[in-house]
């Protein structure tokens, strides 16, 4: 195990590698180990504020803008030795596999130990213990960001401090309502160079701190020269497809030696529609938090789908790059918006059904502190994350209200009722996926008119073996289950973006784990029966009978078709639920009456 260094002296002078901000050396370095000296996670402070979509921080302009570019282009550079640099805070997710601020991993099988981040994954504390992981980046996003206002001349100094107190993570909004021509990933991602303004007044284009992270010098056998392990080997369930973190000394997404945005932003848009329905069923309908949250079936079946399952898509989306591999995937920019929209939905569930918290349920897939058996709850502690430095670690239960670590989201900033929570949450994704949210209300209104009181909605339901591939290195590769409604191309790589094609399931897999796990994922068949009747079907019997015909699935990854039958185990079924629909703008629709099972999907 590494010793842990924290930088003593001011976050302006630890930056050592590339920063066009400051050039001076850090070199003050401490052990960090004795009870009493633990990095207190406290989230950002100043105040309560919003995380905001990040098209609107770009849109809004001006110092808030100007200071979160500079902010994580310094965070970026800070030196990776330090213990709130970037590269230490995003190494807890997986890659390296060392100890963060002295919590050492438990008595697991040595080989399972030694190839596991902190970071929970299909597991009930998946949640929440991204919360105090978001709150220690968005703390340092912050302390940054006020080292950096100091510089801005007297005249600018109330406008830059301001902004530093007000800076939080904006989330990325990857289920957002968008017109065709826009792109899902925001430009201000995919665009190599940016423009700022320095302290010292001077504008320029610098590398564009939200594209990528470069690797500074460091050891190549921590991360990269791994081959993500779980990529790798000859029965690899990708055929032993070489790794990003092969010898890449920046992160990439979507590709294998440069990123392909292009390409991401092209499977994003052909989930867009079905990631969106799926999270406003996930949001609208009652499920415990258990259910709603984590892959982990500790609270029975998640009929309406989970987020974390919902969130798997992301990352699959951005294979073979850095966002792909859990081990590798904090060191991206990405991660950190993505995340922070993950924990909006996680939050907007909280507010829609306040009563349902964490349950108690066995771990069955292990951390880097938790074995399999081990007995969860809602006081389980968030390792390796202290809430102070006398070393209690934060929990669900202290994670619980989102401005206890200083921020909100939009929609929940002014405490709305029920009824403006759940009209803002319909407006926003239960509309079609290519119109901007406006004026929704009038449209409502005559629609209302023709809506019957129920009708009958379809759901494929997906039984996911969590580690169900095989990467032929002892754990579970990551794949996507595919459905289709009608004729799938014979090219892979047209999949997507065919017709026929419906929505996916993804799992993320691990590198060194075989688990024996089983996630539900739901795909709402809304469209496809649309597809039914206008073919001709006129009776539920007539479109069931249609839909059992022309649905189809397949498995792959990126532009890689796996087999079947190389996961035992997967199911693909057809169900369906009465619907009572609901008469006003503020109340959600309510499945009602359980669900009916129509059968297998076999082919
Ligand atoms: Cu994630």
């Amino acid at each position: 195990m590494r010793s842990y260094k924290i930088a003593a002296v001011s976050l302006l002078t630890v930056s050592t590698y590339g920063s066009p901000l400051f050039t001076t050396e850090g070199g003050l370095v401490e052990k960090r180990q004795s009870p009493g000296s633990y990095y207190a996670i406290t989230g950002a402070s100043g105040g309560v504020y919003p995380r905001v979509e990040v098209r609107d921080l770009e849109k809004a302009g001006g110092e808030p803008w100007n200071l979160f570019l500079l902010a994580m282009t310094e965070f970026q550079a800070m030196d990776q030795h330090v213990i709130d640099s970037w590269y230490q805070i995003a190494g807890i997710h997986g890659m390296p596999y060392y100890a963060w601020d002295g919590v050492e991993g438990s008595n697991l099988d040595g080989k399972s130990a030694a190839f596991l981040g902190y970071c929970p994954h299909n597991h009930l504390l998946f949640g929440t213990w991204h919360r105090p992981y978001l709150a220690l980046f968005e703390q340092n996003l912050q302390k940054v960001a006020h080292s950096i206002a100091a510089q801005f001349p007297t005249a600018l100094q109330t406008k830059y401090q301001d902004a530093a107190t007000k800076i939080r993570i904006p989330y990325w909004d990857w289920a957002k309502a968008l017109p065709t021509d826009q792109p899902v990933v925001p430009t201000s991602m995919t665009t190599e160079k940016v423009s700022v303004t320095f302290p010292n007044g001077t504008a320029a284009q610098i590398d564009n701190p939200l594209y990528d992270y470069n690797f500074h010098p460091l050891d190549n056998k921590e991360i990269n020269g791994t081959g993500c392990p779980l990529f790798t080997g000859p029965g690899g369930a990708t055929g032993g497809l070489p790794a990003v973190c092969q010898d890449n000394d920046r992160t990439i997404r979507a590709g294998q030696t440069a990123s392909d945005h292009p390409a991401l932003n092209s499977k994003l848009r052909s989930i867009l529609s079905s990631q969106r329905t799926l999270l406003y069923n996930i949001l609208s309908q009652y499920q415990t938090f258990a259910q709603a949250s984590s892959a982990q079936a500790c609270d029975g079946t998640a009929k309406a789908g989970t987020l974390e399952n919902l969130h798997n898509a992301i990352h699959n989306a951005n294979f073979p790059g850095h966002m792909s591999p859990s081990g590798a995937t904090a060191f991206d920019p990405m991660f950190w918006m993505h995340h922070a929209n993950v924990d909006r939905q996680l939050a907007l569930h909280q507010a829609i059904f306040p009563g349902t918290y964490i349950v108690s349920c066995a771990a069955n897939t292990p951390t880097y502190t938790i074995s399999i058996g081990d007995q969860l709850d809602a006081s389980s502690p968030l390792t390796p994350f202290h809430k102070n430095a006398a070393g209690d670690f934060w929990t669900s239960n202290s994670a619980r209200n989102i401005q206890d670590l200083g921020y909100t989201y939009p929609e929940l900033a002014d405490s709305p009722t029920n009824a403006t929570l759940v009209a803002s949450i319909k407006a926003q994704y239960s509309g079609p996926s290519d119109v901007l949210v406006t004026s929704t209300k009038a449209k409502r209104v005559s629609e209302r008119d023709t809506t019957p009181a129920t009708k009958e909605l379809y759901l494929a339901e997906i039984n996911l073996p969590s580690y169900g591939l095989d990467n032929g290195a002892g754990g579970g590769a990551p794949y996507n289950v595919l459905l289709f409604l009608g004729d799938i191309p014979s090219d892979v790589r047209d999949w997507q973006n065919a017709e026929s094609f419906v929505g996916l399931a993804s799992t993320l897999g691990a590198p060194m784990l075989q688990v024996d796990q089983t996630t539900t994922h739901t795909i709402d068949l809304s469209l496809a029966l649309k597809k039914a009747i206008e073919s001709g079907a006129t009776t539920e019997d007539e479109a069931l009978g249609y839909l059992k015909q022309h649905l189809h699935y397949r498995l792959g990854l990126g532009d890689f078709e796996i087999e079947r039958d190389q996961v035992k185990g997967l199911e693909v079924s057809l169900i369906s639920t009465v619907v009572e629909v609901a008469q006003s703008d503020d109340a959600f629709d309510r499945w009602v009456g359980g669900f009916k099972e129509h059968g297998l999907i076999e082919g």
